[in-house]
């Protein structure tokens, strides 16, 4: 399904309405009480909490509550240890499926079960070609302050950052400042991208103070492949703008996108939005979602609460 809408015409909310009808009967699995063929993938950072941050404890009450009537997956940038730090040491049993590395690193009930290699799939020498480009690059890159740990070499992909890895979260905040005006990112990755065009490599800005360097095809959409059994498949994300890292699963085919008007789409508006589910069961989400549906557009969560509250389920 594709963006757009912020709004949703009335027609289509009725007609929502009763689709939403002849489908309520049969909404829940009977033996796990969760909504069969259907899953819920939330992105991390910008959406589940803020970048690098720890997940606040309403949050995770929240999603411990989603998952009891919807399967419910993260699919995150960063590499797992990245992502235990902000979700909990327990993330992967905690949720259904995590995918770390846009699920490069895959895991499903607390098992692992894909892992992609990323120094295999280059070789070596076109590895160290292209880390010796980049960390040149960055050596003659003029920025206020530069740190450590310019290149986190992880399994599926490159985490490349001109600042270094192991700055404050105070110089993090001034960096992210300093490269929206400066645009320093941009345009380094617009050096590579050319540079390394015939390697066929994604450069992927998903975060505050680095990019990530992976090949084509493994950017979210990754995931996908192990979710085969899951006709519909909700995905949550901030950054589903082009060249954002959430925009291929976003506007893929298999998935029914939702993205945030602010940031932190899921703490500010979403939460109200998946109240509802929790408090009035999974048959409210299938309202929505034939909202959006039949809509033909993508519904924000904002407008889709305003639908909501516009014209109240049946009861
Ligand atoms: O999850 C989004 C990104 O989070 C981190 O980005 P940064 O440190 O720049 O804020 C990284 O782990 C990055 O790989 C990831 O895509």
């Amino acid at each position: 399904m594709r963006v757009a809408a912020a709004t949703v015409s009335a027609p289509n909310i009725f007609h929502g309405r009763q689709i939403f009808a002849q489908l309520r009967p049969g909404a829940r699995d009977r033996m796990t009480g969760r909504m069969p063929g259907l899953i819920v993938l939330f992105d991390v950072d910008g959406t589940l909490t803020a970048p690098r941050k720890a997940i606040t404890p309403k949050m995770l009450q929240f999603m411990q509550d989603l998952r009891k009537v919807v399967t419910v997956g993260v699919v995150g940038g960063s590499d797992l240890v990245k992502i235990s730090e902000q979700l909990g040491k327990s993330v992967i049993s905690d949720y259904d499926y995590v995918f770390a590395e846009n699920g490069l690193v895959a895991y499903k009930n607390g098992e692992l079960i894909g892992k992609q290699n990323f120094k295999s799939f280059l070789g070596e020498e076109k590895l160290k070609e292209l880390i010796n480009f980049t960390l040149h690059y960055i050596a003659d890159l003029d920025i206020p302050i530069k740190r450590g740990t310019f290149i986190e070499f992880r399994s599926g992909m490159l985490n490349v950052s001109p600042i270094g890895r192991n700055c404050s979260q105070e110089e993090r905040d001034e960096f992210e400042k300093y490269d929206k005006v400066h645009n320093i990112r941009s345009k380094m990755v617009s050096v590579l991208r050319e540079k390394f065009k015939h390697l066929n490599l994604t450069f992927s800005i998903g975060g505050q103070i680095s990019f990530d360097v992976f090949p084509q095809g493994w950017d979210k959409t990754y995931c996908l492949r192990y979710l085969e059994d899951f006709p519909e498949i909700h995905f949550f994300g901030d950054k589903t703008y082009k060249g954002g890292n959430d925009y291929e699963i976003y506007e893929s085919e298999r998935t029914v996108g939702h993205t945030g008007e602010k940031h932190y789409p899921i703490n500010k508006q979403g939460i109200v939005f998946f109240s509802w589910i929790i408090q009035e069961s999974m048959v409210d989400f299938l309202w929505c979602k034939r909202l959006v549906f039949m809509g033909g557009n993508r519904v924000s969560f904002h407008s889709a609460i305003v639908a909501r509250k516009i014209v109240p389920l049946p009861r």
